[in-house]
């Protein structure tokens, strides 16, 4: 798990938590990209490893990085394997009050992470979201049939939660805090939307990004992952609409037919 921070030692900024499965050619330059731009802008990070006890040695990897960087911490999980909830873990370890998840493949690009880290802390946002579908964002060299499916879930997710355009989005920062008395049931790809469909968010912002399909490694999506993005659709519905513990679809709904401005960052 990771160390909270010690007596006496100053507290992180923010945590960069990355979920990994079979990650051993990216999982290194991805953990140096990430501390070299936050240490550019002056951001105090904890970087947080989650594996899922990848065979091809991810953690081992890891391990040896831990020799020569104090603030990196890794969390194997050895059950309940997924993406969502190994994302869910590393949220609820962080030792920051600030929470950034991004993808281990280089598909999100660790540049952006101040700008996410400015719109928490400075203006006010509690949940960032880097955005393929708006205005400046793109999806760089995917195949035509993931770029129709992954547009239509995000078409999906419009309909509960019509304000964000990329809900799906897995690379997102959030103010911890929004988290509290909420419970998550994570499953699937799109633990950000999870989060938008259940969480105490206010402000909500999107960044735009451009999505670079995977160099290096083997991807892990597969059709069952479609399958359990229309479950947590019903998920988010009944924890909504019936069991009433959340009001995050009317907040949306709202802010969208009031036309409300979208935050910019
Ligand atoms: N801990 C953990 N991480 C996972 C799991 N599945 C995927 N990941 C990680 O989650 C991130 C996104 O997974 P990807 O396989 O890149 O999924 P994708 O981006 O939808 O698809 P591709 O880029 O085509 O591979 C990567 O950092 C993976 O290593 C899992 O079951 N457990
Ligand atoms: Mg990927």
């Amino acid at each position: 798990m990771a160390i909270q921070s010690t007596e006496g030692a100053e507290p992180y900024d923010l945590t960069v938590v990355i979920p990994t499965f079979n990650e051993k050619e990216n999982i290194g330059p991805m953990i140096r990209a990430v501390h070299e731009i936050c240490t550019e802008h002056k951001i105090f990070e904890e970087i947080l490893v989650v594996d899922d006890d990848s065979p091809d040695g991810t953690a081992g990897i890891v391990r040896s990085l831990q020799e020569s960087m104090n603030n990196l911490e890794l969390l194997v999980r050895h059950s309940n394997h997924g993406l969502s909830p190994s994302l869910y873990d590393g949220i609820l370890a962080a030792g920051a009050p600030l929470v950034q998840c991004i993808d281990c493949d280089f598909s999100h690009p660790p540049e952006k992470i101040p700008r996410f880290y400015r719109c928490l802390r400075e203006n006010g946002c509690d949940m960032v979201i880097g955005s393929r579908y708006v205005r400046g964002g793109e999806v760089r060299n995917w195949a035509f049939h993931r770029e129709i499916l992954s547009f239509g879930a995000a078409t999906l997710g419009r309909v509960l939660i019509p304000h964000v355009h990329d809900s799906g989005s897995g690379f997102f920062a959030i103010k911890k805090a929004i988290l509290d008395e909420v419970t998550l049931t994570p499953r699937g790809f799109r633990m950000g939307f999870e989060i938008l469909g259940k969480a105490g968010w206010a402000r909500v912002a999107e960044i735009p990004i451009t999505f670079k399909d995977r160099e290096m490694g083997e991807s892990k999506l597969r059709w069952r992952i479609l399958l359990q993005y229309l479950v947590q659709c019903l998920s988010i519905l009944e924890y909504n609409l019936v069991q009433r513990r959340s009001n995050a679809i009317a907040r949306s709904w709202r802010i969208y037919l009031a036309r409300e401005v979208p935050e910019r960052c």
